[in-house]
């Protein structure tokens, strides 16, 4: 399959708030709606690509929207070719550094490119990524939940398929995390996986402790324990626990993978394929999970990400949190517990009365 002769006649950026199903809580902040930034990249062709890019915070939005504003002159006229324009990223932003916005509008600049590559040649992305869609194993993501308010969305998310549930903890003490823990348990029973995510919470020495109370509910993995930027404080909990450590969501490109890696901070990876670098960043990052055996899991992006994983020599579990669904035509989702990718491209069409509907500042 030979790349097609594509050029970049225009880049148009767009901030969204896309409502979400519920709050995402988590143990460090609550975020109610989608801080998105929707990415079209245009062609000489005729053909395009979109991407979205997730800001966390809705400050985030309009900076982001403008930087991609910023960047789209520098690329009108040069080649789509996605791995040519990241190492030209790569140059352009070596003083500033790609930590931060600057990392997030370059991979979504990837994605919009990747996305345009594989529309163009009428293939799935995966497809060019030498994969083919395939039933991805998937996890529903909760925020932080009340088991009594919430056991009848558990228990439907086990009834509809769903053989592994994600849960927030943190916000309280270690006595609420056990009987939040407990009660979770108890409601999905022994043979629906568990996993559990800190938000980067905890101190190194209350994260062992609270692991270790937790250890007699069989948990799938323990997430972000600790600050994601402390490898050494992640490596310190990862050889007390007797659980799994997760972590890799705000890994910055590659090269903080490797940095990871090498303190040895986690037992899986969780890769975010707007912080990792897009497309072209996941490609190289999960090389290095290979090389270290390191199963690899999604973060967000569904729909990119069910893409992604069935190219990753290691993949492991794909996040289904739906942070994109009410501003896509027709949204990703999860059918039996499981993620399948569909094409052309990521298989995104955007829902344009939504997006009216929610633009965010007339960006
Ligand atoms: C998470 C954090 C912030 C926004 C969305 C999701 C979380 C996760 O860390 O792993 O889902
Ligand atoms: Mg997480």
């Amino acid at each position: 399959m030979t790349q097609p002769k594509l050029t970049i006649r225009d880049v148009k950026a767009r901030a969204v708030l896309a409502p979400l199903k519920q709050p995402l809580r988590t143990a460090v902040g609550t975020i109610p709606a989608a801080p998105l930034v929707l990415i079209d990249v245009t062609t000489e062709e005729g053909s395009a690509g979109h991407a979205y890019i997730f800001g966390y915070t809705p400050l985030a939005m309009a900076p982001l929207a403008r930087l991609i504003d910023e960047i789209a002159p520098e690329l009108k006229g040069k080649s789509v070719a996605p791995v040519e324009r990241m190492r030209d990223f790569d140059r352009r932003f070596r003083l500033v550094g790609w930590q931060g916005l600057i990392g997030m509008a370059v991979s979504g600049l990837d994605m919009a490119l990747w996305d345009a590559t594989a529309r163009t040649l009428n293939q799935p992305v995966v497809g060019l990524l030498g994969g083919a869609p395939m039933r991805l194993p998937a996890y529903d993501s909760y925020g932080m939940i009340d088991p009594k308010a919430d056991e009848k969305a558990i228990l439907h998310s086990v009834e509809t398929g769903f053989r592994a549930i994600k849960i927030k903890l943190g916000e309280g003490d270690v006595e609420k995390d056990v009987t939040t823990v407990a009660a979770v348990r108890a409601i999905i029973g022994p043979h629906v996986k568990l996993m559990v995510d800190y938000n980067q919470s905890l101190d190194p020495v209350e994260a062992c402790r609270r692991i270790a109370r937790l250890a007699e509910f069989d948990l799938q993995w323990v997430e972000e324990p600790v600050k994601a930027e402390d490898f050494q404080g992640h490596a310190q909990v990862r050889a007390a626990a007797s659980v799994p450590i997760q972590t890799g969501e705000n890994w910055w490109f590659p090269r903080d993978m490797a940095k990871a890696i090498a303190a040895g901070a986690s037992d899986y990876a969780m890769l975010d394929v707007m912080k990792i670098g897009g497309v072209t960043g996941w490609l190289s990052a999960m090389g290095q999970a290979e090389a270290a055996s390191l199963p690899v899991s999604s973060h967000l992006f569904v729909e990119a990400s069910a893409h992604l994983l069935p190219a990753t020599p290691t993949f492991h579990w794909l996040e289904y949190l739906d942070v994109a669904g009410a501003i896509l035509a027709d949204p990703y989702r999860a059918v039996d517990g499981t993620v399948t990718a569909r094409g052309p491209g990521f298989g995104i069409e955007w829902d344009e009365k939504a997006i009216t509907r929610f633009m965010s500042g007339g960006h």
